[in-house]
Parts: C-alpha cells; structure tokens; sequence
C-alpha cells in the first residue's frame, strides 16, 4: 500500500486549512516521510464547503505542483475543475483525483488526452448538499455500483487506468462509512480517505480533526489487510510508522 500525503492549499479545509506557511515544504517533507504522492488540493470538499472560483483554484496550486514536480515529486491533483486538472497536468501532475467522478462535461477528455490515471470517488450531490442525500438502502451495493457506471462513462471517452475511492464521509452516515471499511473489495485497485475525518471523531468523541491520527491509524490497518492501493493520510510519519511495524509482525 502506498501512502498519498494530503497537502490542502486552502484557507478552509476541515483538518489542515491554512496550515501551510510554506507548503512546498511540507510536500518534500511528506516525501521524506514515506509519501509516494503527494495530493495537492485548492479547495475544499468539506461538508457544507463553498465553491471556489477556478482561477482562484488555479492560482493556488499550480506554482506549488511546478515546485514540487520540478524537485521529482509525483502530484496527484484534487480537483473537479476539468482546466484546474488540465493546468495541473501541464504543471507536472501525474494522477487526477476527482471526488466528483468526472462531474465536470469536460473532465473525462482532459484526463484521456493527457493518458493520465484517474481517481472516481463516489459522493451524491455537491459537497454543499451532499449530507442531506446520505440515505441508501444497501450502501456498499449502491456505491460500487453508481462507480461502476461513472467508470464506464470514463472508459468510453478513452481513460484507460482508473482507482475508486467509495468516498468515506461523503454524503455517508457513520453506518455506511463502517459497512463500505468492512467490504472493501479486493478485486480492483482502491484509493482511500479516512485521515482525521469526522466519523474517526464519531467514534472517539473528537471534535478536533489532529485529535483522530490514532483512529485514522487504525483504520489504515484496516485498508492495508484490504489490499487497498492508495491511502490518503494528513500523518504520513505516523501512518508509516505503524505500518511498518504491522508488516514486520504479520
Ligand atoms: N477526502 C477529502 C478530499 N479529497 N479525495 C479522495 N479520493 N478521497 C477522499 O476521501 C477525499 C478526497 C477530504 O479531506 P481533506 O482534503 O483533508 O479536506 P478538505 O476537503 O476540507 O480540503
């Protein structure tokens, strides 16, 4: 499993909004942690979260992914803004992660131009209404499924290699976010984001997101004995630590 640092370049976002002075940085000391990618985001997809207009999403990370990708690091870039992932792209970026899906009419041809891999995370709605839509009868069902087709549409417009992401906390309940960890499926690759999120502070009466590594840690355990790919993590030391021990045990 591969450790993906999460590095937010947002004045909002719920765990690490405007934490980075200097965020370039903070990439390079991911890598020197164990990241193997890092995730470079420009707005954030909180619950309840405010759109962003693109040129402002553009001016924030694109100088960071040139640096980061000019010093050898690999970049995903989170984004569902098709010329925000174009622009990441012809910065260096080498991975789009979409937590829309392809959302965007033009984000499937952008990625399959630049024969990038893409990233299909499942959300309902926006990240503005997305809680109110948290309402299935068989979550792990629906969300591989409504996957599947948001795959079939990406390969049909000539995206060869995707990962999925079941999208944990977006528009899920903490009912759903425990059933999709119990059926991770082991026959595609899996791209996961649990790192600090509110159902790891549902669990263990955290309000604050730094207050969840241990939780997120465990579930890192978890995705691993799953077999996911990817992991997305804010504490790659941590998360590296842990599971470096867990491999030298099993
Ligand atoms: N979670 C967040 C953002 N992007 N991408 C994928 N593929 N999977 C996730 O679970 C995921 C994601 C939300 O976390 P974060 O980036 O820390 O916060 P914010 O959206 O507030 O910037």
């Amino acid at each position: 499993m591969r450790l993906m640092g999460i590095l937010n370049v947002t004045p909002d976002s719920f765990s690490d909004g405007g934490v980075h002075a200097d965020p370039v940085a903070a990439g390079l000391r991911m890598v020197a942690e164990g990241a193997a990618w890092i995730d470079v985001g420009g707005e954030s997809t909180r619950p309840g979260a405010a759109p962003v207009e693109e040129a402002e999403e553009r001016a924030r990370v694109i100088p960071v992914i040139r640096a980061l990708a000019d010093r050898g690091v690999s970049i995903s870039i989170d984004t569902r803004h098709a010329g925000v992932a174009a622009a990441a792209i012809e910065a260096g970026a080498r991975l789009v992660n979409d937590v829309s899906a392809g959302a965007d009419p033009d984000m499937f041809a952008v990625v399959a131009r630049a024969g990038v891999p893409m990233v299909l995370m499942h959300m309902r709605g926006t990240p503005a209404t997305m809680q109110a839509l948290a309402a299935y009868d068989d979550v792990v069902a629906e969300v591989w499924a409504e996957l599947d087709e948001r795959a079939r549409l990406a390969r049909a417009a000539g995206i060869t290699e995707l990962l999925f992401d079941p999208g944990i906390g977006f528009a899920k309940r903490l009912e759903h976010n425990l059933a999709l960890l119990r059926a991770l499926p082991g026959d595609r690759p899996v791209l996961l984001g649990v790192s600090r999120k509110r159902f790891i502070g549902e669990l263990t009466g955290q309000d604050v997101p730094a207050e969840r590594v241990e939780g997120s840690i465990a579930v890192a355990i978890r995705a691993r004995e799953a077999g996911v790919a990817i992991l997305r993590v804010h504490d790659v030391l941590a998360t590296a630590r842990a599971l470096r021990v867990w491999e030298a045990v099993r």
